[in-house]
């Protein structure tokens, strides 16, 4: 009888040393296996942040910023009309007209005198799409150390072809201030594109501003509005 029992407690014994090391395994196994799903978790994380912090906007939210984009079009407009230091050219001439090689010439829509004055929807169109170069000259009725030249476009016909900017001194000579490839497209907030050069004042007082249009470059007619002559 204490034989039997010996041997009970014994086996007793084995099994709870057993359970014990089963128990003392399973933490360690459910440790392992928390930690790799921590890290995949971890891994997926910045993932998730991205995506909840860069949601795809909401209709209303496209609408907000398209309207954000036409008030800083109005407002970078505005600046330029009312610049006190910017002139409108007073008179204008080009190397040629849309409806030059016609019978009746040119009509007043394509005129080269609709680039006189400040911006009015009426503008100069030149006769050629893709061939050659044009140019187009105006005097203004002030000359002064200039620092900025802007020519306006409608629709950005042409703005990508402008390839060179001259100024003309008080005693006739003509001298560049800008040449070069445009980097600028057609400005879609607006119905006019903007094409401005700044450069560095100066030291002669400048009457006229030529500009010439490498037509290749933006195949199309080039239609311009009106030219800022800034100085002071
Ligand atoms: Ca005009």
């Amino acid at each position: 009888m204490k034989k039997i029992s010996y041997l009970l407690l014994t086996l007793t014994c084995i099994l709870v040393s057993a359970c014990h090391k089963k128990s003392a395994d399973t933490p360690a196994a459910s440790q392992s296996m928390s930690t790799e799903v921590a890290s995949a978790a971890q891994a997926n994380a910045p993932a998730t942040q991205a995506a909840a912090s860069n949601p795809e906007p909401s209709e209303a939210e496209q609408e907000l910023e398209r309207k954000k984009q036409l008030m800083a079009y109005a407002s970078m407009e505005d600046q330029y009309l009312n610049d006190t230091k910017a002139q409108w050219a007073i008179d204008a001439k080009a190397s040629s007209t849309f409806g030059d090689d016609q019978r009746s010439g040119p009509s007043s829509t394509n005129a080269v005198v609709n680039t006189k004055g400040s911006v009015d929807g009426k503008t100069w169109t030149n006769n050629r799409q893709d061939m050659g170069f044009d140019w187009l000259e105006l005097s203004y009725e002030k000359p002064v150390s200039a620092s900025e030249v802007r020519i306006i476009f409608e629709n950005g016909a042409g703005v990508e072809a402008i390839s060179k900017i001259e100024l003309q001194s008080t005693d006739g000579k003509w001298n560049t201030v800008w040449e070069g490839i445009s980097d600028q497209k057609q400005d879609r907030r607006g119905n006019r594109t903007w094409f401005v050069r700044s450069f560095e004042k100066t030291t002669y007082k400048a009457k006229a501003v030529k500009l010439t249009l490498a037509n290749n470059l933006q195949r199309g007619y080039k239609e311009i509005d009106a030219v800022q002559l800034v100085g002071e």
